[in-house]
């Protein structure tokens, strides 16, 4: 392993005023937000979806640090025939590669899964990094229900576990880990609920990354938010989201790690957005803190797509305005009126 280089990209995906992009959505993901819009999702589709994001110049080459793509992704050719995983690359970007598959039902544990995919891991990684990923990512699912007493220590341990499975096998292959143990927002829990349980996991996380030598300086972890469940009567305010996420990741998260991107776990666009600009206008952090979204970076260009040739322009152009927001938050400089002002 050369720490040197892992570090360099592991601190190029946290640039100041860049996140990453998470379009890794496995094959049941994509068809569920294709059906939204009525597009099915064939290859072509996808294929053609994901071009049109790439090839936003604006938003790929001045806020998108990094991809995080799907395996279908990585091998496919845009319609001209150039691979996409050039296109990252000629706008500036870095490809990275979802390597985990999926979750399963954990024994003994109802209702709560583990993430799969360690067998033959270290094999489909060094085909990865030929193909040009230079980083991957591994989502650990931790659920809420304090009625059930989930989440169980074991869900907990052996998904932090696997995660540093992971870790360590990436790092082996010159590829950085993105960590990321997701602590859903299903559920009618409060924010501090939320807040306990997500420092159990980022504890027992480090933990494990530490048990397995996992070089700190080379990853990048992907955590939620300190937020009330989407059922909770009690809502939270942006800035005591903010306050206690910031609490929460100082707590547990060694400043030796380079960069923290958020999911935004079905969190609208909008309050994604706010809550990391929120963040970053606190201060004094001693990591990168941006954004990792999927579903908040994607929503708006998903609709205005809608699967038309004829709505490429639009697509791109509403990709390129939630990236350029995102990227102000990423440094503290976005404001609402912002938005409003592309409304307008
Ligand atoms: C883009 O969605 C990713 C893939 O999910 P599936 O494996 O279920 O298809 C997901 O891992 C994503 O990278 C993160 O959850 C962040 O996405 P959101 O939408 O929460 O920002």
């Amino acid at each position: 392993m050369n720490l040197a280089d892992l570090n360099q990209i592991a601190r190029a995906m946290v640039a100041p005023g860049k996140g990453i992009l998470a379009a890794d959505e496995s094959s049941g993901t994509i068809k569920k937000r294709f059906d939204v819009i009525g597009v099915e999702s064939t290859e072509t589709n996808r294929r053609d979806y994901r071009e049109m994001l790439f090839r936003s110049n604006e938003a790929m080459s001045d806020y998108v640090s990094g991809v995080i793509l799907y395996d279908e992704t990585i091998w496919q050719n845009a319609a001209d025939g150039t691979p996409l995983v050039k296109l990252i690359e000629q706008a500036g970007s870095i490809p990275g590669i979802k390597v985990d598959e999926g979750t399963q039902p954990l024994p003994n544990c109802p209702g709560e899964t583990i993430t799969v995919g360690l067998d033959k891991l270290a094999e489909r990684l060094a085909k990865y990094y030929k193909q040009g990923a230079r980083f991957a990512k591994w989502r650990a699912v931790i659920d809420i229900d304090t009625t059930r007493g989930v989440p169980t220590h074991t869900a907990i341990m052996t998904n932090a576990h696997a995660l540093a499975r992971y870790a360590a096998l990436c790092q082996q292959a010159q590829i950085v880990p993105i960590v990321e143990p997701e602590v859903l927002m299903d559920g009618a829990h409060d924010i501090d609920t939320c807040y306990n349980v997500t420092e159990w996991v980022l504890k027992e996380t480090f933990q494990q990354l530490y048990f397995q030598r996992v070089a700190l300086e080379g990853m990048i972890l992907k955590p939620n938010m300190a937020v009330p469940g989407k059922k909770s009567a009690n809502k939270a305010s942006v800035q005591e989201v903010a306050e206690k996420t910031v609490k929460l990741l100082k707590a547990c998260v060694p400043s030796a790690v380079p960069g923290i991107a958020f999911l935004s776990g079905g969190q609208s666009d909008e309050e994604a957005t706010a809550h990391l600009d929120a963040m970053n206008k606190i201060g004094g952090l001693p990591w990168g803190l941006t954004f990792s979204y999927g579903r908040a970076l994607q929503a708006a260009p998903q609709k205005a797509w809608s699967g038309k040739a004829e709505n490429v322009a639009a697509g791109q152009a509403a990709f390129t305005h939630r990236a350029r927001m995102n990227s102000l938050a990423a440094k503290g400089e976005w404001s609402a009126e912002l938005e409003t002002k592309k409304a307008a």
